[in-house]
């Protein structure tokens, strides 16, 4: 039989809603957590068929990263930690939306099409959740589709996404990678932060965390004993208030200030992670002019990027390959930094982890961030093997380097400890850093139009194909705002929007030339573009 008692099950997990189209789309399924149970025990199925195709262990996290409480959401992970791979994306939504009659059907004509062996395989999931209300109760959907496909697996609790992400490559790679488990990652990154930190001139470091009120809270009071002889931390919104309401990773970047709660102190670091830890940004007081100052993604790129050159120079490795991964998002003034100040190549890709990813992985070293926090670097089996050849120190803490870095995917505690460790390492105040560069003023704005998907673009999504003569007409408006203005649109992977961002000289400038755009898309998408 292909399924267990799957009579029982479709009576626990029907289709409630089948007006609704689930998809499996940038970051996995995302939708209001009552409307994913069939999704989920259907997910269970898919991920136990993934795991007997590639004979490996596959991860299932729940959770809807940064969006509000009320929603829900699931990422598959592939054995080596990355995320599920895009063919397998595709049967994701099929199964996820095929009517409850015809679902059998559907899973017996996929196991047969990709020649999937249910005899001699044995499947296994890992699977995790965050803190939302709904995730317990979505687990045990998860569970049963599993049991379902007689499939085994291992419920690790809660977790934050990048967590599971190492846990599930570790587990695959027969502990080569570290030990697959929480502590063993504790033990890992903290060990790493440590020795690499050791011969620096400062003290003890300090810094304030905004745990948007989720998972990240509790894996922080874990984390934080490791770290203790070196940094301490004040842990904020850890579950007193509402998942990322008013707080985290994504409400600081976008209304570009800190969280209600905060009230900014002089000479104090800050970070904001998201709502599943895979995303940060730093902030602090800048005291000559009293404001807020954010470093983003970009900022942490610039930083990262600095760091590995030097070392990389200093131990006699200046013929490694690197390159910056960034998307459309990225601050024109970061993108100069990287490839004028440090002659470095850039990359832009489409928006997604995915995408960025995968152009790193082509590059010896690749770091990618995206502009809102999330990133991480990749090392390729080979450099790693260059650096273990040499026997100098700075060889030695490129090697602490690298175990201290997520290398599955963006991480919010590895990335927090990899930033604090190069301040501490080139001794630079956080002030220091943000001047690396200055950021181009900017605006992100977002349209509601009657579809999306009559917006299509080119060029990592710097240029728009459709509705024919748009384009121009934002070459046009750009070409108003002077020689530093650009502006870009692009329909949004996980909203029903078109997203507009702009740059320019001031932020008068970018706000108008954002404003302006806006109005263009909503003419073109309507279909009275014709009068520009
Ligand atoms: C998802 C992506 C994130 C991207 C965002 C864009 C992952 C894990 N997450 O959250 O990388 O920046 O979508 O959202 O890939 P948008 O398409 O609505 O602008
Ligand atoms: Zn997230």
């Amino acid at each position: 039989m292909l399924l267990n008692n799957l009579d029982d099950y479709m009576k626990k997990y029907p289709n409630k809603r089948p007006d609704i189209i689930q998809q499996y789309g940038t970051a996995g399924f995302r939708n209001k957590a009552d409307t994913l149970f069939h999704v989920t025990f259907r997910s269970g199925i898919l991920a136990t068929l993934r795991s007997r195709s590639t004979n490996g262990i596959i991860g299932v996290m729940i959770t809807a990263s940064h969006n509000p409480e009320e929603d829900n959401g699931l990422k598959i992970i592939e054995p080596d930690g990355s995320m599920l791979e895009q063919s397998w994306e595709k049967l994701a939504t099929k199964i996820a939306n095929i009517p409850d009659d015809n679902l059998e059907q559907c899973i017996a004509d996929m196991v047969k099409e990709l020649n999937i062996n249910l005899k001699d395989t044995v499947a296994k999931v890992y699977l995790a959740r965050d803190t939302r209300k709904s995730s317990p109760s979505l687990s045990i959907a998860l569970m049963d589709g599993i049991k379902a496909c007689h499939g085994e697996f291992q419920d690790f609790g809660l977790l934050t996404t990048p967590q599971l992400h190492y846990i599930v490559r570790c587990a695959n790679s027969n502990g080569q990678y570290g030990e697959p488990s929480e502590k063993g990652y504790y033990e890992k990154l903290s060990h790493a932060f440590l020795r690499l930190t050791e011969h620096s001139k400062q003290q003890k470091l300090h810094l304030i965390v905004d745990c948007a009120n989720g998972v990240g809270a509790q894996k922080m009071k874990l984390m934080a004993p490791y770290l203790i002889e070196k940094i301490t931390f004040d842990l904020i919104n850890i579950g007193d208030g509402t998942l990322n309401l008013g707080c985290g990773a994504d409400f600081v970047k976008v209304n570009q200030r800190q969280p209600d709660s905060i009230e900014l102190k002089s000479n104090q670091h800050y970070v904001s992670f998201d709502g599943d830890a895979d995303r940060i940004v730093f902030y602090y007081r800048n005291d000559r002019d009293g404001k807020f100052h954010l470093l983003d993604g970009d900022k942490i790129s610039a930083l990262v990027a600095k760091f590995l050159q030097q070392l990389l120079n200093e131990s006699g490795l200046n013929n490694i390959e690197m390159i910056v991964v960034q998307t459309a998002y990225a601050n024109g003034n970061s993108t100069k930094y990287i490839s004028d100040t440090l002659k470095l190549i850039s990359d832009c890709v489409p928006t997604g982890v995915k995408h960025l990813h995968h152009r790193a992985l082509q590059s010896e070293i690749g770091i990618y961030f995206e502009a809102n926090g999330h990133g991480t670097i990749l090392f390729s089996d080979n450099v790693q093997k260059q650096i273990a050849k040499c026997s100098n120190e700075n060889a030695k803490k490129l090697l602490h380097f690298i175990d201290l870095v997520n290398q599955t995917v963006g991480d919010a505690i590895s990335d927090m400890l990899i930033v604090e460790a190069i301040l501490d390492n080139l001794n630079l105040t956080i002030d220091e850093w943000d001047s690396f560069y200055q950021d181009l003023p900017n605006k992100l704005l977002k349209v509601a139009v009657k579809d999306r998907n009559v917006i299509t673009t080119t060029d990592a999504e710097r240029k728009c194909v459709k509705p024919e003569g748009l384009q121009m007409a934002i070459d046009k408006v750009v070409a108003e705002f002077g020689p530093q203005a650009r502006s870009f649109i692009r329909p949004s992977g996980t909203e029903d929007v078109v997203r507009i961002y702009a740059e320019a000289q001031t932020k008068e400038m970018a706000d108008n030339l954002a404003r302006k755009v806006g109005n263009l898309v909503y003419d073109f998408a309507n279909g009275i573009g014709s009068k520009f």
